[in-house]
Formats: C-alpha cells, structure tokens, sequence
C-alpha cells in the first residue's frame, strides 16, 4: 500500500567515490547470489582489522523532483564483530548515512565537509561466519527522513568507520497523496506539507458532466493519505455515473442516480435524455413529474342514467371505462333545453341548479333541480383530467335526453265508492323501453305509497268513500323514473260512515289494456299511518304530544349525574354483570314473535310481568346456543352498559337471564323498530317540526350520555329505536363490539372498523373518538332524518367520502330541509372537533326551534357562543314570510291571488301554488314545505292552550 500512496521515482544508481588519493575508494561493487541463486549487484566494505577507516561511497545526484522531504529507505547486511576472530577494537557495526543538497550536479567533486549526517544506521540483525555457511542473508531494511530540501537536488553518502557492510539497495522516495477522484470529483496528485502537523488543503475539480454541488474538498495528510472529504460534484441532467443515458432512458435530475427507463407511452430516441418525450395523443400536465407516465383524456362517461321525481333529477354514472391513466377525474355537465321544435335548443347551465355545481363533479352524479316540467332537458356529460385542455381532440360525452313529464294526464274510466279504475296515455316516444310504470296515490290529507304497474292503467280498490285521494303515475325505463304526470285529483262518492277500517287494506289492481300486455297483478299495499280520520289539527297534535313529553322530562335536571363505568375494567366480568343489571324469572318472560335478527341470536317481541306492575311490552335479545365464554360475555357487555342509563331518550334495560338457558337481554319495546327504516317506510310524512322533535330527543339522549362520559361511537339513524309516541331512543351499545358487529362498519388502514358514513374524520384517522365525535355522527343522524332515511353520501364509496370530507366537502340540505337546520348539521361537522356544538347546545337550540317554529323558516346562522340568545320574530306580513324563504318575486302572485294574509296562505295547497304562477318545481316545493311550517306557527299563536 505504501508503494501505492508514495511514489518510487529514483532508484539511485550507487557508483564509487572516486578521489585521486585512493583515500575513499574502499567500498566495493560486488555481484553475489542470493540463496535463490539470483544475482544482486552490492556494494561492500570490510575493513575490519584496520583501525580508523573512513571510507565514503556517494550516490549520484538526485533531483529533489516535487519533494519537500524524502524518505531513504536502506537495505543492508552488517557482519557479527563477535563471529569474527581478533578484530576486537577495530571491528564496527555500524555506519553513517549523509546528505548535501545542491542545484546542479557536481560530477565526480566530492567533500564530505560538505555534508551533513542524517543518522548511524545499526543492523537490527547482524549475521555470523555460520549463517554465511548457511548462505543466509540476515537482510536488514532502515527508512531515514531527509529534509526539508530546498535545493533543486541532493547526494547521499555512506561512510563505514570500520564495519562488514553489503549495501543491498538504496531506495530514494517522497509521499504524495495521489491523484485521486471521490465524489465525482478529481484531485491532483499533492505533497504534503514538511510539518507533519498540518493538513493540505485541496479542491476537487468536478469530472466531466458533473457538476458542483457544494465545493469538492480534501486533505492531504503528512502520510500521503487523503483525509476528510467535503462536498460534493453530482451527474448533470442526462448523464448518470458512468455514461449518458441510453436512448429510450432519462434523467430528469441531476443526482447520483442512474438514468431510468422512460415511463410507459414516451420515449426518449438521442443520448442523455433528460426527458422523455410523450408519444402522440399522450401528454404531461404541467405540474406532472418526468418519472409519471404520460396520459391521455379519459373517454365517456358510461351508462348514464337519470332519475326524476317532483322536485330533483338526479343524473349518475359509472366512470369511463379508460381513465387516461389519470386519478384527477373530473366531470363537466352541460345543459341544452329544447322546446317542442327539437332544432330550437338553447344553453341551459344558468338556468338550473346542479348540486354540488355542474363543473369539476368528482363525483359520477349530479342533482339538477328547478327545472321545468315542460320542457325536454339534453344533458352532455363529459370526462376531464389533468391533460383534457391539452388534446386538440373534440371531448367525448355521455348524451341524455330528459323529459320531465313524459306521461299524459290521468283519465277516470270508472269508479265506485271503494276503487276506481284510471288510465293514461303511453308515451309516444321514448329513447329506452317502458319497464313499468309507478302509480302513486295518496288521500289529499295523508300521503300514501307508490305502486308499480306494467300497462298504462291500473285499478285502485280499497279506498274510503266520500274521501278526496290525489294520483299521478310516471314512467320507469332502464335510464331511470320520469317525473310525475298531473296530478288527478277525486273525491270518491258514498257516504262516510261507510269507510274501510283505519288500518284497512289497499288493492292496486294493474290490468294490462294497452300495448299487448295480459298481466293481472293483485298487489296490496299496508297503509302506513294509522287513524286516516285525523284532520289537520289533530295530525299536529298526536306527535307533538311525544315532544310534549320528551321536552318536560329533559327539562328536569338529573339529579347528581353518574359516571360511566367501563365494565371492560372489570376482571371478572360477570361481576359487571351483577353490578348493574337485574336478574329476570325467565318465567316472567313470554315471548310472542321473532322481529329480527342481532349477532348472537334472535331479537323477539314479548311481554314482562312484575308483580304489582302492569305487564309491560318487551323486546328481548336472545343469545344462541353453542356460545363461548368470550361471546357470552360480548352479548352482556351491551346489558351492562345500559343497566347505568336511565334516560327517556337511552333504551331502557329491564334486566337479563343469565342463571337459565337461553341468555336473554330484556328491554323496552319501541313499536317503530329502528329509525332509518321507520323513515323509508314513512317518506314525507311527518312536518319539520315532528323530524325535529325527534332529533330533540336523540340529542337529549346523547347528552345524557356525554354528560356520563359515554361516547357512543356508532351514532346512526341505524342504531336508533322509535316507539309508538314517536320518541326517539338511543340504542346499541357496547364500544368496540357494537362496530364489529354493525354492517356499514369498515375496516380503515389503522386497522380499526369504523362507519365511514357516520363518523368524524379525526376518529377516522387516528381513533380519537370523544363526544365531539359523536357530534359529528349527530349531524349526520340529522341528515338521515332530515332526508326521510337516505343513505349519507349516498352511493359514494368509503374511500371516495374520506377525501372528498377532507377536501372539505360537507352533505348539502336534504330537499325541505329549512337553512337553519343545515347549518346545525354543518355546525356538527366542522373539522376542528372543539369548534363542533356540545349536545347541550344542540339540544337548547332545537328546544328554541320547536318552541317557536318560525325560526325554521329564517334563514340564519348559529349563534356564536352558545350562551348567545336567539331571537325569532313572527312574520307579520306574507311579504316577509316570503323574503325569509328566498322567494320574493312572487310577492306579487300571492297578493293578485289574494293571498294576503299568512292565514290564508297556511290553507294553500300545491296546486294552489302552481295556479298563483310558481312554475319551478323547486320553488313550488320550497313554498310549500314552508307553508307546513307556517301552518304550525299559526297554530301555536291562535290556540294558546296549545304548546309544543
Ligand atoms: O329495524 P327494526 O324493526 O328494529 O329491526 C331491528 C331488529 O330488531 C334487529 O335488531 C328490532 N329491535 C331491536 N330492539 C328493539 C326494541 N327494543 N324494540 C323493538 N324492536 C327492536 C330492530
């Protein structure tokens, strides 16, 4: 290695000092074997039995080259004095080593005055008369430092004072740090400094196509070792370490990489690429990286789709089957009207409203609504990505033709006091085959059901004589419903005492008359509501009686509230158990029919004695047999947690069986089961006031709970139970199990399973469930509600919610749902979970609400802090009423209709609406639904014995 790191550049050419007197001339040039009987040339001197030799050998001159100090390194054989006999006094076993620097040469001149004596060199090993019968060369190496040397050169001279020498070799050299390349760098061959102390310090020059990062830097240490290497060159753009990128390769940075293959549909055709370029009809976005492959607009939309009823069209569909390659899909919709002369169509984006808007959809639907039922909609949806503005290329569309209202009026074939047999005309033209058609009908006072028919005419029997029913009918083909026709509007005749029994049964009888078909179908249909003879007033009455009751309990404070206890901290768990459920008599029990399924065995409906009580409806919860102990203890994990809430609003526990087979849990009974479904089946049935009675109570019930430190977790219109009052009651409990076992529970990449739909996105992310993530849920519940069940974020995937939630997309209103409950539910969903309304807040604000139901019709913000009070005037004039909803352009409708008091307003039906002249659908519904409103308010002012 030394050989390496220093450099041999003279191997000196030793020669006899020659001196006229002959004084010097006693060193010997002699050529002997080595013991592998190879020759070495030495020079020697034995004058051992002479005393006061002084004899000199010179080495010729030697230019000092770069050096600043030399190293002499000598290789030699010295003679034992000991081996050899009578030489005692005389015999030396040493020599000395000179030098003397000059600039030039001096040829044969030579003065040892001159010189100056570096060391005595003395043999580490000296050999005997044996060894040289041995022919063993005891060969000893000595390196000596020479310098600093200033001259241009130098002579070295040995002088023996009496020793057996054989000079073997003289070898003259100086260290360097070689040249040398590191970090892409180059370093020039460098002398290191005389002062062994202190460092040279040296800057690298970049190799070719490289270029500096920070200044290249080494040092050169006395040893000729390069030390402590700083900066850094690193490979220009197209050049990787050893060569420039190949054709069909890129380097895009520069960097210590390697040139990478170029990304899928570009290339790359010279060397040292430092792109790739894209092939035709592919392109790169501007913000793209040069490592992403380049990609094209997508294609069309597919199965475009639409659906239609009164008030919205809902257009979905699937994304394009090619993406280009691309995650930032979007969607532009485009609107054109036409009237009855096709060729005569005209834009019509501003005209409609399209939630969320009708450019950059991320989603693959779009809800259209205040459009008109005369007109035919074509709607062109387009796919955009990142490099759509790029291609010359016309986009491709999805194309659909809309017509809202496709079916004619409906038209009276007969009918008698019971039934009545209507007709229609079947649409002329339509771009997609008629599967059916849906009747709906409904008595003018209560709305009833839809049916589904195949032919354009049905028979409706079952009805009550002398009551007024409303019908209308639209078509289903496979894009989806039309909107509905007219309205029919009859009054069946007879006498009323003559009706069908309150839960009496309808027969929708579909005949098929017209287009071939010979189906008789026979289908009933339940009535949903009770007590069809309910007029206005007492509709109001029955449920705001439950609110009544909800409100009156709530406002009593719960004296000394408890603390929940996780009965997870139990060890014995059947301790919990004990703790905080009561043991039923199974013989108390009787169960009377299965109403549906749990996890761990049937839920049936039943009843319960207690002595001295009244017996009392139940439902129980069974756990099947073949159970382990694990799941014995999941199953009563729920009961143990609700045997610590005592709340109108929390499911009540009446107690368990655990001492006898099977395992039961008993609770309370609700009617209505569970609160999503009860909606579906009860679709715009009740007035906002009702909906929001309902969410008083489920508010009240969380704030009991939060009040205990309970978080729920899975707060969902689901896991509500509704009794025959209406009330609303928190149920399923039961922390982790309750989310193992819900269906809309997924798992996330944490690893937990969480209701996407349902839940905050910070308990998303990292499980940070608390009650502000309830909160959250509670908004969402109040959506569900508000929406008569619709499913949240409808068909949207679980991944799709979770970003477009952080993107920070929010649920918009529910159709009829009045501003000031959205913004509640906006409230509940703000991503900062501090800045979410507390359910006491929640619950005091919907108090105010139900107490004075105008505020629904305002259109107005949260307060700021929840002590802040708020305050809802009445509405004194129709104008205002109208200014409140947004809808003062048809101030002057109401008044030529004279509809100038809000009394007269509060009997308007829709068709009233219509026929003042509210032509947009979505107005119509808006007046309407605040009409309900209004109805309510008017009542709560007129009849002071009544309160909400
Ligand atoms: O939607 P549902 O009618 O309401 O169907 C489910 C079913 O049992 C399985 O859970 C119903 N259910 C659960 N608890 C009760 C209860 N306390 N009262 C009445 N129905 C209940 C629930």
């Amino acid at each position: 290695e030394e050989q390496i790191k220093t450099c041999c550049l003279w191997m000196i050419e030793l020669e006899h000092v020659i001196k006229k007197d002959n004084e010097y001339v006693r060193w010997d040039a002699i050529t002997e074997m080595d013991e592998h009987n190879r020759p070495i040339h030495t020079f020697q001197v034995c004058n051992v039995m002479e005393p006061n030799q002084n004899n000199w050998l010179r080495s010729n001159w030697i230019s000092r080259q770069a050096a600043q100090k030399v190293y002499v390194e000598l290789r030699f054989t010295l003679r034992d004095c000991n081996s050899i006999p009578w030489v005692s006094g005389t015999c030396k076993e040493t020599f000395n080593l000179f030098y003397h620097e000059t600039d030039e040469a001096h040829g044969v001149k030579f003065r040892p005055a001159q010189y100056t004596k570096i060391d005595t060199i003395a043999a580490d090993e000296s050999f005997t008369q044996m060894d040289l019968g041995d022919r063993i060369l005891k060969l000893n190496t000595e390196v000596r430092e020479v310098g600093p040397i200033n001259r241009k050169g130098f002579y070295l001279a040995f002088q023996d004072i009496g020793a057996c020498i054989a000079l073997v070799s003289v070898r003259v050299y100086y260290k360097k740090c070689p040249f040398t390349l590191r970090n892409l760098a180059s370093f020039p061959d460098t002398v290191p400094r005389v002062d062994s102390s202190s460092l040279v310090e040296v800057r690298g020059a970049c190799v070719d196509h490289a270029e500096e990062r920070d200044t290249p830097k080494l040092f050169c240490g006395a040893d000729g070792d390069w030390l402590v290497p700083l900066g850094r060159c690193v490979c220009s753009v197209g050049y990787e370490e050893i060569d420039a990128c190949r054709p069909g390769f890129y380097k895009a940075y520069a960097g210590n990489i390697k040139c990478s293959k170029c990304p899928p549909h570009s290339f790359s055709y010279g060397e040292a690429s430092a792109i790739c370029r894209c092939e035709k009809g592919f392109f790169r976005a501007e913000k793209d990286p040069p490592t992403m492959a380049c990609t094209r607009p997508p294609s069309r939309p597919r199965n475009l789709m639409f659906n239609l009823n009164d008030t919205c069209l809902l257009l979905e569909w699937s994304p394009p089957s090619d993406t280009g390659g691309r995650r930032d899909l979007t969607y532009n919709v485009q609107c054109k009207r036409c009237g009855p002369e096709p060729d005569r169509c005209q834009q019509c984006e501003d005209e409609l409203r399209f939630l969320p808007g009708p450019l950059g959809l991320t989603n693959a639907t779009v809800t259209v609504v205040d459009f008109s039922a005369h007109a035919n909609y074509t709607f062109e949806i387009e796919s955009l990505n990142g490099v759509s503005d790029m291609s010359s290329f016309p986009r491709p569309v999805a194309i659909i033709t809309v017509s809202p209202s496709l079916v004619g009026a409906l038209k009276k074939d007969w009918a008698s006091p019971n039934s009545i047999a209507l007709s229609w005309q079947q649409p002329e033209q339509t771009t997609l085959p008629i599967i059916d058609y849906e009747v709906k009908y409904y008595e003018k006072v209560l709305k009833y059901s839809a049916y589904d028919s195949k032919a354009p005419s049905v028979i409706v029997s079952g009805l009550k004589p002398a009551t007024w029913y409303v019908f209308s009918v639209r078509t289903r083909t496979a894009a989806g419903y039309s909107s509905y026709s007219p309205k029919y509007e009859y009054e069946t005749t007879g006498d009323s005492s003559n009706m069908a029994s309150d839960q009496g049964q309808v027969l929708v009888i579909v005949t098929a008359a017209v287009g071939g078909f010979t189906l008789l179908v026979i289908l009933t249909l339940f009535l949903l509501i009770t007590g069809s003879k309910l007029h206005k007033k007492q509709t109001a009455r029955t449920p705001l009686h439950c609110i009544d009751y909800s409100l009156c309990l709530s406002t009593v404070p719960y004296p000394g509230i408890k603390t929940y206890v996780d009965p997870d901290t139990y060890e014995d768990p059947t301790q919990a158990v004990h703790e905080f459920t009561k043991e039923i008599d199974p013989s108390r029990i009787r169960i009377e029919r299965v109403i549906g399924a749990g996890e761990f065995g049937e839920v049936c409906s039943g009843r319960l004695r207690t002595p001295g009580k009244k017996e009392i409806a139940v439902a129980i919860k069974t756990l099947k047999g073949g159970y382990v102990e694990r799941q014995r203890w999941d199953f009563l994990r729920e009961a143990s947690i609700m045997g610590q809430f005592d709340h109108p609003n929390i499911i009540r526990l009446e107690g368990v069986v655990t001492k006898s087979r099977p395992v039961m849990i008993v609770v309370e009974y609700m009617e209505n089961g569970s609160l999503d479904s009860f909606l579906r089946q009860h679709d715009g049935h009740f007035t906002v006031i009702q909906l929001v009675g309902m969410l008083r109570g489920i508010a009240s019930g969380m704030k009991y709970l939060s009040d205990m430190g309970y978080v729920h977790r899975d707060l969902a219109a689901r896991n509500i139970l509704v009794n025959s009052n209406l009330v609303c009651k928190v149920s399923d409990f039961g922390l982790s199990r309750v989310l193992e076992d819900d269906p809309e529970a997924a798992y996330t990449t944490t690893g937990g399973k969480i209701p996407i739909r349902w839940t905050a996105p910070e308990a998303i992310s990292y499980r940070k469930f608390s009650s502000a993530s309830d909160a959250w849920s509670y908004g969402i519940v109040m959506w569900e509600v508000m929406s008569y069940g619709e499913r949240p974020y409808w068909e949207m995937s679980n991944q799709d919610v979770i970003l477009s939630i952080e993107e920070g997309y929010r649920l918009p209103a529910p159709m009829g749902c009045p501003v000031a409950l959205h913004q509640l539910m906006l409230h509940c969903w703000q991503k900062e979970r501090n800045h979410r309304p507390k359910f006491t807040d929640i619950v005091s604000f919907l108090d105010k609400l139900i107490r004075n139901p105008s505020t629904v019709l305002k259109n107005f913000f949260l307060p700021e802090s929840p002590g802040e009070e708020m305050d809802y005037p009445m509405f004194i004039s129709v104008g205002d009423w109208l200014d409140s909803i947004k809808m003062s352009q048809y101030k002057s409708n109401f008044m030529a209709a004279g509809y100038n008091t809000l009394d007269s307003v509060a009997r308007m039906s829709i068709e009233d609406v219509r026929r003042i002249g509210v032509e947009l659908i979505g107005h119509q519904r808006r007046i309407i639904s605040s009409i309900q409103t209004l109805h309510l308010q008017l009542l709560h002012e007129h009849e002071k014995g009544f309160h909400v």
